[in-house]
């Protein structure tokens, strides 16, 4: 099962961008903590023929014919995802998380309700968009207001977030980040939730595969409703999924059709019963378990390296790093890093006062590198060459050169989905040395 695109019939301009695309994944150190590899099956199903399919409704409920198979499809992945999450309910609709994050507030805060206030992490601090940022439609529907991490640990601080919960009297209490290396207490948010009278929304998006792996505790069953995207640890196609209790079933289902969405993405909906199939078995627990134990060792590394590590080190699949100790902004870290085939993030730290182009940190993660294999040492040794690329960040020779060892190194770690071929190196073209950048 192969995915060349110069045997899909392609025109030859997107079949050699679909090529080279396919190189440089293979060949880059994938650190951007919200990407994955996804396996040849889960590919499969992505790129089937049920692309070609509408089935507005829900399953044995639809509004056109044809749904002999779609149906059982829906229902399967519906059930699977039930099952490994433990919910009493699940919507596997969404098209990413940014809609089903819509949903979700558009069920738990009905539209005659005088009280549409949304209590979140603010995206600086690690939240996301969705959660009620200014420039998102969130907060255009709904009125947002934020919490914190504590200024000196970069860490939740549950009594300050009762406090402003108190304050804030929320309808609706958000848990969950896009960037916070540690543990969330997610019981602790439902006391909060319940002490004020909100429903809790949990938004696991980065750690769904952690929580179904065991390596980070579930939302459930504190939360009235969890949000998920299905493409990052989960290790499924691009997509999102809503969880709920029995008593946000309809309200959910609503929200996302006919509330938001036309029809669903079947294509998608089949590859999500093939990830969730994958994320059953008892090899995703030792993936989870190893994806936190490799986010650790390029934490530590990092530290040792010399570069402050946002909260001193990560219980999760990501970090923070603050390249200003390096003497650069994040995006100039970033890009660096990029030239030597390291690919992370900019991204703001806790309270930055640089601008969000060009913020202080780089967050980076270990979800990729370890769906190939990785283990310690490798973390480790890419963690050195991040630390090294900063600070070499004005020599194209010594970027290259990492490159290539980069390249070296994951040529010896095959990468799922690419039905064990091996890209072509030639086809990644020059390296930083050549480009004069
Ligand atoms: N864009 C995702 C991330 O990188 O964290 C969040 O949606």
């Amino acid at each position: 099962m192969t995915h060349r695109p110069s045997s899909a019939g392609l025109d030859p301009t997107v079949a050699d961008l679909l090529q080279r695309e396919r190189a440089r994944q293979y060949y880059t150190a994938k650190l951007i903590p919200s990407e994955n590899y996804v396996s040849d099956a889960v590919l499969a199903a992505t790129g089937s023929l049920l692309t070609n399919k509408y089935a507005e409704g829900y399953p044995y409920k639809r509004y056109y014919e044809g749904q002999q198979i779609i149906d059982p499809l829906e229902q399967l992945a519906i059930d699977r995802s039930k099952a490994l999450f433990g919910a009493e309910h699940a919507n596997v609709q969404p098209y990413s998380g940014s809609p089903a994050n819509l949903a979700a507030y558009v069920a738990l805060i009905d539209k005659k309700a005088e009280n549409r206030r949304i209590l979140a992490l603010s995206l600086a601090e690690g939240g996301h968009l969705t959660h009620g940022h200014s420039v998102s439609v969130t907060s255009r529907f709904f009125e947002a207001h934020h919490y914190s991490v504590d200024r000196d640990t970069c860490l939740l601080d549950y009594d300050a977030i009762a406090a402003r919960a108190r304050e804030v009297r929320p309808a609706v209490l958000v848990a969950g980040a896009t960037c916070y290396p540690r543990i969330i207490d997610f019981a602790r948010m439902a006391a909060i939730a319940q002490e004020v009278g909100a429903a809790l929304f949990c938004d696991i998006a980065h750690i769904a595969g952690l929580v179904v792996g065991g390596a980070h505790p579930s939302p459930l069953p504190h939360a009235d409703v969890v949000s998920t995207t299905t493409h990052k640890t989960l290790r499924g196609p691009r997509g999102g999924l809503l969880l709920c209790q029995e008593r946000w079933a309809r309200a959910i289902d609503r929200a996302v059709f006919p509330g938001l969405q036309g029809g669903p993405h079947v294509h998608a909906i089949a590859a999500l019963a093939q990830a969730l199939h994958e994320a059953a078995q008892p090899s995703f627990a030792a993936y989870a378990s190893a994806v936190v134990d490799n986010a650790r060792a390029m934490a530590d590394e990092l530290l040792r390296q010399g570069v402050p590590v946002i909260t001193g080190g990560t219980d999760n699949h990501l970090l923070l790093f603050d390249a200003t100790a390096l003497g650069c902004g994040g995006k100039t870290a970033a890009v660096a890093m990029d030239l030597a085939g390291l690919e992370g993030n900019a991204n703001a730290i806790p309270f930055d006062t640089r601008k969000p182009m060009d913020p202080s940190g780089v967050r980076i993660g270990s979800p990729a590198l370890t769906s190939r294999g990785l283990g310690l040492a490798e973390s480790r040794q890419v963690a050195r060459w991040i630390a090294e690329a900063i600070r070499k960040r004005e020599e194209p020779a010594a970027l290259a050169a990492i490159a290539e060892q980069v390249r070296d190194l994951m040529a010896a770690f095959p990468a799922p989905g690419f039905g064990g071929e091996v890209p072509d190196r030639a086809l990644l073209g020059p390296s930083a040395l050549g480009s004069g950048a």
